[in-house]
């Protein structure tokens, strides 16, 4: 069989596969750092990173040999039986985290359900909220994932229209809205308040400076747990090892997921107090693969080198100068709105509301300069690169956004 053309693999999975993505016409076939490959032979900066699961740059070499290493020895034991490797990687997260427990899950989504089902359950046995009547709160904008429980609390049709009914005991209010949330704390049944430090689908929605830190003291007066969804934002990728690290505050529940294993493998993880995680009792909660010996070893190493090899300071550096080069382009641009964000998650709001295609007529056109990044929510343009990018390839990044945001200067 003949070499097969980026298009000619397009079309097979376009046969073959489910329709439910729109990816960018972009076939990869290698990754290192902060480049990918694509089948032609083609380099391109990634400047998505797998939407911040790549914060340690492709394959980097002490993650993949920790799977590599760990797979030859056992893969799965099921949580049927005890390992010698999950106390490690519990000891490990937990110590790193400052929690007293970890319950390991694999997607990020079921992340978010454990929290949800960790905060019902703390709710009828320590608050005593009436059995089947807690209520989560969410905001609008949200995203969490594509299970019925996390879409139940979404207010993007896309995610929910065609797959009701959807989970009770729910009630969604303003982001970035501490009145509304105040409102919404005055019921006693309120289990927990569920938010994205920043809102990575929304478009990189970052709040007001003293939100989170408001929100979570509000929480901590009606006695509320306050749920940190930080798959997105956690590991490092907004120039703290976890968002709200840059606020001064612990949320009681924390999400983990996407770049916990490098993007090497699916490892989520929910961290609590000994409080809210012992109301989950034997067989209340898990998942065959979740805790398993590979991703507890690839984590391990996932967060080693992200601590150890001074990813966070640089993301936190290096965003700066991002937005700083971004800013003063769009003093000229007709075309660039304006740039936000926090470390190295960023996004550029594009003047098109209009159309929509701008943007990813923009994504095209860097993508031929060899440029990886892709629109969310129509006109903006997400820029998360790993957070071992140099200040040098930094720069060549930003000249290819420029360049080509000029091309669409009106
Ligand atoms: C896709 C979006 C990003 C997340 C937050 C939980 C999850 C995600 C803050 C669930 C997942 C992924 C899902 C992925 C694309 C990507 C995404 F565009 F879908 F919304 F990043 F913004 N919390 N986000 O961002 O984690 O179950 O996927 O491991 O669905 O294509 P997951």
């Amino acid at each position: 069989m003949n070499k097969l053309s980026s298009q000619n693999i397009i079309d097979l999975e376009y046969k073959f596969g489910a329709h439910n993505y729109h990816p960018l016409p972009v076939v990869l076939k290698e990754g290192k750092g902060v480049f990918v490959w694509d089948v032609e032979g083609k380099k391109y900066f990634d400047f998505l990173s797998a939407y911040s699961a790549v914060n340690q740059g492709h394959c980097h070499p002490k993650i993949v040999n920790a799977l590599i290493e760990q797979s030859k020895k056992l893969t799965l034991t099921s949580r049927a039986f005890h390992n010698n490797i999950l106390w490690k990687y519990e000891e490990y997260i937990t110590n790193l985290f400052g929690y007293d427990k970890v319950l390991p899950m694999n997607t990020g989504v079921e992340g978010g359900e454990t929290a949800v089902k960790l905060a019902r359950k703390w709710a009828y046995e320590v608050k005593k909220v009436p059995v089947n009547k807690a209520k989560i709160i969410f905001v609008e904008g949200n995203f969490w994932g594509r299970t019925l429980a996390a879409i139940s609390s979404s207010t993007d049709s896309s995610s929910t229209k065609g797959f009701g009914p959807f989970m009770p005991g729910y009630e969604i209010i303003p982001y970035n809205n501490i009145p509304a949330l105040e409102n919404a704390l005055k019921d006693p049944n309120v289990a927990a308040f569920m938010v994205e430090p920043i809102q990575g689908e929304a478009g990189v929605v970052v709040p007001d400076e003293d939100y989170l830190l408001k929100a979570y003291n509000l929480c901590k007066k009606s006695n509320v747990l306050f749920i940190a969804d930080e798959v997105q934002t956690g590991i490092g990728r907004t120039g703290k090892m976890l968002c709200c690290d840059h606020y001064d505050f612990k949320p009681d529940i924390l999400i983990l997921g996407k770049a916990l294993s490098g993007g090497v493998f699916p490892v989520s993880a929910v961290l609590s107090s000994d409080e809210v995680m012992l109301t989950i009792k034997p067989g209340e909660h898990g998942s065959t693969f979740g805790g398993n010996p590979i991703a507890c070893e690839v984590a391990i190493a996932a967060l080693e080198v992200i601590v150890n090899e001074n990813m966070i300071d640089n993301a936190e550096r290096l965003g700066k100068v991002f937005r700083r080069e971004i800013n003063s382009f769009i003093k000229t641009s007709t075309i660039a709105k304006l740039v936000r964000g926090k470390g190295l998650l960023n996004a550029i709001v594009i003047n098109d509301a209009e159309d929509g295609d701008t943007a990813w007529n923009i994504c095209m056109s860097m993508a031929e300069k060899g440029l990886l990044a892709k629109p969310t929510h129509g006109n903006i343009i997400r820029f998360a690169p790993p957070l071992i990018i140099n200040d040098e390839e930094l720069g060549e990044c930003v000249k290819i956004i420029t360049t080509t945001l000029k091309e669409f200067d009106k």
